[in-house]
């Protein structure tokens, strides 16, 4: 038997593309979570359709397999499972500890066989089969052992906002058991019958949910996942004894709670005293309540898995008072989580050594990642890294705190499957990228440019960040420092940056054309991510090439013009997009939570702000106007202060004044006007006044430079003033003045020149 090293491991994973290789089949590169141990006799043994069809009917995982690849049973090749005392004989033998989902696998022409200790073990090993046959319906003859390193393996739902919806949690539990994580715990935030932001824990479920609750107890069952559903009596809990039995009655009424939920199926538990205060958040209380539990409910149901609990001081190295006696006072077969070093963090080795001192037992992991609801507008589905592989072994449990989005969430928790299940052959980058076929299909390759850009939570309370952009990152920093000391991009990274943006247009267009069909669940979880991040690629494509060119040699004025035309109205539309999320008023408590949907915050989006920013300055000076960043290049002017400020933009083929709504105060001798950038020529003149008489008595003036005017024949009627400007004459200012002794009082309706279109 040979073990799987990490060289050959990164080796022959450095060769896989993003696609399903078509060689699928290799247990040592193609079963995601990694084997313990395989050996390969032929990489070709047998095809599947050998296998006799009852063979295949009682294992739905072959069943799918099967289906997918539209191949049938129809041999007389039987699949042989050996359990019970014969089979921990068999797996001792063969060096494999017989514990909870340990497997012995043998493929041949002959026969399939699965040794197991457990229907665990059973159900692992025909998920691994199922991912060896091949597109063509082969299989290897191969012989795997495996086990997973950590006892329990999966999520919990315990992030604040939304709560997941039934089919999602459905979709989820059978997402732990294709890739072989056993725990999912229910734990949300926002449900008032687990009790956090409520008093209704005391009370059982209303009928509906509670048949929604058997229901995921039930499909967790058949894909051996514990569902651990957690009381969370923290906030509202009292320790008085009222009818003096020496319990506080609370602790009566919530183990009451348990054994209703252990009616409804349940039979795992967990008791959370997270983000409280107050009365419930002591630690002697919180012990003798969940020792009472242990003593008196936990034990004495034959098949519950061992009592969980989160304490209020759930992070940190460092020994609290609480810390300590919670340690010292809780029962040594209750699991107690931790969330690492601080809420958000890595897990290192050396943190988990020195809790596991004050806990007295080793820490059941609460990770903080890929969850988001303290930074919602940024998606997480960067690669997974920062778990310690000096963690073997001292960890009695881990699960990871997803998204709100369960189905964007699968791309973290496939890789905390493959880390929980084999953590020496864990390769971080290499696990990121071979969940986007087995999640994807035809869309990985854009879904891997999109979450390459999508992984940094950008600051926070938490001040936990992650990786982002790393292909690209180089080529910015490289091209961010030449632009900022020679204002022009280099013209290496200005291609390699506008292949960049040009294909993050095409991967959200792509998916934008066919996730919508292809996955509605995920789409509408991440629709206006994906469209900000079409728009961030036409940005970022007209923000390259404004910052490519230069006065002397770059493109003319004209070009430049409607070059900068473009790239203000991509910056806007980028702008835009990111502020759309049609959930936002959808749950109550979202509106706490923070708004918009950002992308590529860590590098991408900051490369095109400063762009932008630096351009508009630039192009402002260039074309005739005083240099402000952030100041559109066409510019009105007057000689009454409070009309100076006034905006000019914009549209098409117009430029105008932006629409003022207060009445104008046009005193003797005063005008307001509007300038063009150099070499932008007017071609018609329009005004429209709401006054017929103020709009009777102004006049236009016309300039080429703004220095020497000269009177313009406009026509008047009703209010208004126009008349075509002849382009050679390179007008590129009017004004209206007031030649009259009175002051004129209007609303100005329109106020524009026609420039030639782009
Ligand atoms: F119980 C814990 F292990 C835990 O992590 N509690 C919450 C958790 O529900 C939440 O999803 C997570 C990430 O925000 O952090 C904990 O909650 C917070 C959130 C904060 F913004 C604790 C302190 C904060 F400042």
């Amino acid at each position: 038997m040979k073990a799987i090293t990490h060289t050959s491991l990164l080796l022959s994973l450095a060769t896989s593309t993003l696609c399903l290789p078509a060689h699928a089949g290799n247990p040592e590169t193609d079963v995601w979570p990694k084997p313990q141990k395989s050996e390969v006799q032929a990489p070709v043994g047998m095809a599947a359709e050998q296998l006799a069809p009852q063979a295949v009917k009682p294992f739905p995982a072959l069943v799918e397999a099967f289906n997918t690849r539209k191949l049938k049973p129809s041999g007389t090749t039987p699949i042989t499972t050996i359990g019970g005392e014969a089979a921990k004989t068999q797996l001792k033998a063969a060096h494999i500890k017989p514990i909870a989902g340990a497997y012995l696998l043998t493929i041949s022409p002959k026969k399939i066989t699965i040794t197991a200790a457990d229907q665990a073990g059973i159900f692992y090993a025909t998920q691994t089969l199922a991912q060896m046959i091949t597109a063509d319906g082969k299989l290897p003859s191969c012989r795997i052992a495996d086990w997973p390193d950590m006892p329990f393996r999966g999520s919990i739902e315990g992030f604040y906002g939304k709560p997941w919806e039934h089919e999602r949690r459905l979709s989820q539990i059978r997402f732990y058991g294709k890739y072989k994580m056993n725990a999912y715990i229910y734990g949300p935030k926002d449900d008032p019958y687990s009790g956090f932001n409520s008093n209704l824990w005391r009370e059982p479920y209303p009928a509906e949910q509670a048949k929604q609750i058997s229901e995921l107890v039930k499909t967790s069952r058949e894909n051996h996942v514990n569902f651990i559903w957690a009381l969370h009596p923290g906030s509202s809990i009292r320790w008085d004894d009222k009818n003096g039995d020496g319990t506080p009655d609370d602790i009566i009424t919530a183990q009451k709670k348990l054994e209703a939920m252990y009616q409804l199926g349940v039979r795992s538990f967990a008791v959370f005293f997270d983000d409280i205060g107050g009365e419930g958040a002591k630690a002697e209380m919180q012990a003798k309540m969940l020792n009472q539990i242990n003593r008196d409910f936990i034990k004495k149901k034959k098949d519950v898995t061992p009592l969980l609990m989160c304490p209020t001081d759930y992070a940190g190295a460092h020994g609290s008072d609480y810390k300590k006696s919670l340690g010292a006072a809780l029962d040594k077969d209750i699991d107690i989580m931790w969330t690492g070093p601080r809420i958000c963090a890595d897990i290192p080795a050396d943190s988990v050594e020195s809790v596991s001192e004050h806990w007295q037992r080793k820490p059941f992991i609460w990770w903080n990642w890929p969850v988001n609801d303290y930074c919602r507008y940024n998606l997480l589905l960067g690669r997974t890294y920062g778990l310690d592989k000096g963690n073997k072994g001292q960890l009695s449990g881990f699960a990871s705190n997803p998204m709100d989005k369960p189905e964007a969430s699968k791309i973290a928790l496939f890789s905390i499957a493959n880390w929980a299940w084999n953590i020496d052959a864990f390769d971080s980058q290499a696990s990121w990228k071979a969940s986007f076929p087995r999640l994807y299909g035809d869309l990985a390759k854009p879904m891997f440019v999109f979450s390459q850009h999508n992984s940094d939570q950008g600051p926070s309370v938490h001040g936990y960040r992650r990786e982002e952009s790393v292909t690209i990152k180089p080529t910015v920093d490289k091209a961010l420092e030449q632009y900022r000391s020679s204002k022009q991009l280099g013209k290496t990274e200005a291609q390699t940056l506008s292949k960049e943006f040009a294909s993050i247009t095409e991967a959200a267009q792509t998916i934008i054309r066919n996730m919508p069909t292809s996955d509605p669940a995920l789409w509408h979880e991440i629709e206006f991510w994906v469209k900000s991040f079409e728009e961030l690629g036409k940005a970022g494509t007209a923000a390259v090439t404004l910052a490519s060119g230069n006065g002397g040699n770059g493109p003319s004025h004209m070009a430049l013009f409607s070059t900068i035309a473009t790239a203000k109205a991509r910056q806007q539309a980028f702008s835009d997009a990111q502020k759309q999320r049609h959930f936002e008023e959808t749950f109550p408590s979202d509106k706490k939570w923070s708004k918009g949907c950002k992308v590529a915050t860590l590098v991408l989006s900051p490369l095109v702000d400063e762009l932008f920013t630096s351009e508009w300055a630039k192009a402002y000076k260039l074309l005739g106007g005083k240099a402000s960043s952030g100041s559109s290049i066409y510019r009105a002017f007057s000689n009454v202060d409070s009309l100076n400020k006034i905006q000019a933009e914009r549209d098409g083929k117009y430029v105008s004044l932006q629409r003022i709504l207060e009445v104008v105060k046009l005193a003797p001798k005063k005008h307001i006007g509007l300038a063009l950038p150099e070499g932008v020529h007017a071609n018609y003149i329009h005004i429209v006044l709401n006054d017929a008489k103020a709009a009777e008595t102004c006049i236009i003036e016309v300039s080429k430079d703004g220095k020497k005017w000269t009177t313009f024949n406009a026509r008047k009627s009703n209010g208004e003033l126009q008349n075509p400007v002849n382009p050679n004459e390179q007008i590129r200012y009017f004004r209206m003045l007031n030649p009259s002794s009175t002051t004129l009082e209007f609303r100005i309706e329109k106020f524009k020149f026609d420039v030639p279109a782009d």
